[in-house]
């Protein structure tokens, strides 16, 4: 029999929010009218400048903070109509341009996925209903952004904005941090071998090859752990495969389900939090971009996967 404090002792704790902030409606309404004043570029970061949104505080969190991920709400996104297609949003585009550069982050696309899209439109895409990417509707596990590519060329900052979610399926989070806490000793050493396998994700286009590489899934930089566990991995010798198995188990028990409405601003760093999402049963439609301020692979606001793998002057070993 269990008495009530060891229930409590073996509850799996839930991950918590970061920042949130909500702009009011007159803010929200002012930041509007900035945005649809001004052309691209330029005018949407001092847009987003001139507005309510806390951005010092919004980054300390990102780039510092022990919650990395910030949920900003009630930001003025496009319109749809009842029977509206995904297109156009010049809203939303917008702010996920704004908000990155206040941020002092460069956006950025890959040449070899979504031809180089920067930009990207998330949403159930027929035929790809099963996979494991943000086209499909089954749920999509826990996992960072680009794993297989060395850090230099993951995204340090994933930046998700709402537009539609009639699905109410849920955008899932968890920080690098809340994961490690549920794990044994030995597991963490474990995932900090050399021993894993990562493959490339499934949206990237690899011209028929198969592009893995062998390294650690846990490894601390700057003084903080980090993650660069993804959906394509397998352990090279069986302690490796237990240790990643609960990694990814613990990673779902823990996550916080954030179900995004219109005008929901999803910010997170790639490096120290794993996300996924629920099952998607409806309409949906997110725009998404890839942010970093480690510029070093980018050539006119894109990164060559092929390029970033060849590169000499970056660590590959993480
Ligand atoms: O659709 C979501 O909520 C998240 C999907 C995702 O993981 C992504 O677009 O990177
Ligand atoms: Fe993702």
């Amino acid at each position: 029999m269990t008495t009530i404090s060891e229930q409590q002792n073996t509850a799996v704790p839930r991950q918590g929010l970061g920042l949130v902030h909500t702009l009011d409606a007159a803010e929200r309404d002012a930041l509007r009218a900035r945005l649809q004043a001004g052309p691209a570029g330029v005018a949407c970061r001092e847009a987003v400048e001139a507005s309510a949104l806390p951005l010092e505080r919004i980054g300390a969190t990102l780039f510092g903070g022990d919650v990395p991920f910030c949920l900003l709400r009630n930001l003025p996104v496009d319109a749809l109509a009842q029977d509206w297609a995904v297109g156009p949003a010049p809203l939303a585009s917008s702010l996920l341009v704004g908000v990155t550069a206040a941020l002092g982050l460069a956006n950025f696309g890959y040449v070899e996925e979504k031809n180089g899209a920067i930009l990207q439109d998330v949403h159930p895409i027929g035929g790809a209903e099963q996979t494991q990417s943000n086209a499909g509707r089954v749920a999509f596990h826990m996992h960072v952004e680009s794993p297989f590519l060395p850090r230099a060329a993951r995204p340090e900052v994933g930046a998700l904005i709402c537009l539609n979610n009639d699905s109410a399926a849920p955008t899932r989070i968890a920080t690098v941090d809340l994961v490690k806490r549920q794990l044994s000793a030995a597991h963490l050493v474990a995932l900090r071998q050399p021993d894993f396998r990562l493959r490339h994700d499934q949206s990237f286009d690899v011209n028929g090859y198969t592009l893995t590489v062998d390294s650690a899934l846990l490894k601390e930089i700057d003084g903080r752990d980090e993650t660069r566990c993804g959906v394509h991995v397998d352990g090279l010798h069986p302690a490796a495969q237990a240790a990643v198995d609960a990694w990814k188990r613990a990673a779902d028990a823990v996550a916080l389900d954030l179900v995004l409405e219109p005008g929901d601003l999803l910010l997170f760093n790639n490096y120290r939090c794993m996300h996924g999402r629920g099952a998607v049963e409806g309409r949906r439609w997110l725009k998404r971009v890839y942010s970093t301020r480690d510029t070093r692979l980018l050539s006119d606001r894109l990164i060559s996967m092929w390029h970033a793998v060849g590169a000499r002057d970056i660590d590959h070993s993480f």
